[in-house]
C-alpha cells in the first residue's frame, strides 16, 4: 500500500514495512508499558504498525492475525496469551510467507512456525524470587500463598516452576494455597482477601509470592485492610519492576521484585529488519535480562528512572 503511495507521489521513497501486533489487552503496568514502547520503537523506524488488542482473548488474537494475513502485512508481532492452539493460525501465516515474531510469552508449537521469541526467562524469573525468599527466611517455617499469572499462559507456568524448584531443598518453606488472580489488580486483591479468610485473618501466612506486581499490589492493600502489615508480617515477592512496586519497596510494603524489560520490541524490530532486507535468520529465542531489585537498591531513584521506559 504504501509503495502505491509513494508511486503516486512521484518519489522514489522505499515502502515503509507494515507490521501487525496483536497484543494481550492491558491487564497489567507492565503490558501497558510493553505497548507504549511497541508503539514508540515502530515510529523511530518509520514501521507502519497496526495494532490489534484483544482483550485477554485468544479467538480475538486469532482474528487479529488472519485479518493481518488478508491486509498483505511484512510482519506480525504477538504476544500470545496461552501456551497452546496457536498452530492452524501459524500455518495460515507461514503459507502467506508472512514471519512471525513472539513477544514476551512463548507457545507449545513446532519453532518453524515463528522466526523467533523475545521473552525473558519466565522459569529463572520464578528462582530468583523463589531463591530470594529462601535466603530471607532462613531457618523460620514459613508458609506461602501464590498469586498466579493467566491460567495457561507462560509466565503462570513458568514462574510457578521456577519458584518451585528454587524452594524444593527447604523443608521449612511450604506453599499453603496457590490460586490464579489474572495478572490483574484487582483480582490479586479479591484472592489476597479469601487467602487471609482462610488462614487465621493472615497470622498462618508468612509470604505472598505473585507472578507480577500488579497483583502483588493489589494483595498488599488487601493485607493492610486485615490489619496487618505487607512487607513486614506478610513478606511479599514479586516479578515486573513496574513504577508502583517501587514506591511499595521504599514504603516497606514490598520486598523484592524480579525486574523485566517492557522493550521486547526492539530487538524483535532488529531481527525483522535484518530478516527482511537479506533473509538473516535470528536466533529462535532472543532473551531479556532479568534482575533482582529490594528495599536496599534506592527505590525512589529507580522509581524515577521507570518514567522514561514507557511507563
Ligand atoms: O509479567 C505480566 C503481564 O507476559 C511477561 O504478562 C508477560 C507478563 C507480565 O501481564 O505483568
Amino acid at each position: 500500500a504504501t509503495m502505491l503511495a509513494s508511486a503516486v507521489l512521484g518519489t522514489s521513497v522505499a515502502s515503509a514495512t507494515t507490521v501487525g501486533f496483536s497484543q494481550i489487552g492491558s491487564e497489567s503496568g507492565w503490558r501497558a508499558a510493553e505497548t507504549t514502547v511497541t508503539k514508540k520503537e515502530a515510529e523511530k523506524r518509520g514501521i507502519d504498525l497496526k495494532f490489534a488488542d484483544a482483550q485477554q482473548k485468544q479467538e480475538n488474537q486469532i482474528k487479529a492475525i488472519r485479518s493481518f494475513i488478508a491486509q498483505g502485512v511484512d510482519a506480525i508481532l504477538v504476544a500470545p496469551v496461552v501456551e497452546t492452539g496457536w498452530d492452524s493460525v501459524l500455518e495460515e501465516a507461514k503459507d502467506a510467507e508472512i514471519p512471525v515474531i513472539l513477544l514476551d510469552r512463548t507457545i507449545k508449537a513446532s519453532d518453524d512456525l515463528y522466526l523467533t521469541a523475545v521473552t525473558s526467562d519466565q522459569v529463572h524469573e520464578g528462582k530468583v524470587a523463589g531463591n530470594w525468599l529462601v535466603e530471607a527466611v532462613g531457618d523460620r517455617d514459613c508458609n506461602i500463598v501464590e498469586l498466579q499469572g493467566t491460567t495457561g499462559s507462560s509466565p503462570a507456568i513458568a514462574r510457578k516452576k521456577g519458584f518451585e524448584e528454587a524452594i524444593a531443598g527447604s523443608d521449612n518453606l511450604e506453599i499453603i494455597r496457590s490460586q490464579t488472580g489474572d495478572f490483574t489488580r484487582t483480582k490479586g486483591k479479591e484472592v489476597m482477601e479469601s487467602f487471609l479468610k482462610s488462614e487465621d485473618g493472615g497470622k498462618n501466612i508468612c509470604a505472598l509470592y505473585a507472578h507480577n506486581d500488579d497483583m502483588a499490589l493489589g494483595a498488599i492493600q488487601a493485607i493492610k485492610e486485615a490489619g496487618l502489615k505487607p512487607g513486614e508480617d506478610i513478606l511479599v515477592v514479586s516479578i515486573d519492576a513496574v513504577p508502583d512496586i517501587f514506591k511499595a519497596l521504599a514504603a516497606g510494603e514490598a520486598n523484592a521484585t524480579v525486574e523485566l524489560t517492557p522493550n521486547m520490541a526492539g530487538p524483535a524490530f532488529d531481527v525483522l529488519e535484518a530478516y527482511l532486507a537479506d533473509g538473516t535468520e535470528p536466533e529462535k529465542w532472543i532473551q531479556t535480562e532479568s534482575k533482582l531489585y529490594t528495599q536496599a537498591d534506592d527505590p525512589m531513584k529507580v522509581y524515577e528512572e521507570k518514567k522514561d521506559l514507557g511507563y
